[in-house]
């Protein structure tokens, strides 16, 4: 079979199966929606206090503050348009993380202390939510010093 052919059978498989979902489904899918929407705003805002915190605390000096500054920026790139993991990811800021982390000797386990105190999540998960195999490779090399050796 043809790609097009292929692609347009698909296409007409995922028409039908839209039309087949019935009008209150979809009224359960767009308030579960909206619902989502605010749990990510309210999420938002709270990550937000948690970050002032951790920078009030830790201040914006030394590696303690570049870690809070490099876990909010990994948490910038991972939600991508503040979606969460399905949002896509934007690599070349982590990887530019990474390579911050390794000029300014900041280890990943402080940064995953921070991330974890600011966002609730451990960062290796959320690595592996959002990196595929050889973009984790990429992103520890560069932390390593080892990248394109
Ligand atoms: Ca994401």
């Amino acid at each position: 079979m043809a790609y097009t052919a292929i692609l347009g059978a698909i296409g007409k498989g995922a028409v039908g199966a839209v039309n087949s979902i019935p009008p209150e489904v979809w009224k359960l899918l767009a308030a579960g929606g909206v619902a989502y929407m605010g749990y990510r705003l309210v999420k938002g805002t709270v990550d937000k206090a948690k970050y002032n915190n951790a920078v009030a605390a830790v201040g914006t000096d030394g590696k303690k503050g570049l870690a809070v500054e490099y876990a909010s920026l990994l948490n910038a790139a991972f939600n991508n348009l503040g979606w969460g993991w399905f949002d896509g990811t934007d690599e070349d800021l982590v990887y530019e993380v990474a390579t911050q982390m390794f000029k300014n000797g900041v280890d990943f386990q402080t940064v995953a202390n921070m991330y974890k105190n600011v966002y609730g999540d451990e960062l290796l998960q959320e690595i592996d939510a959002e990196l595929d195999d050889g973009e984790k490779l990429k992103f520890f090399n560069i932390l390593r010093g080892t990248n394109n050796l």
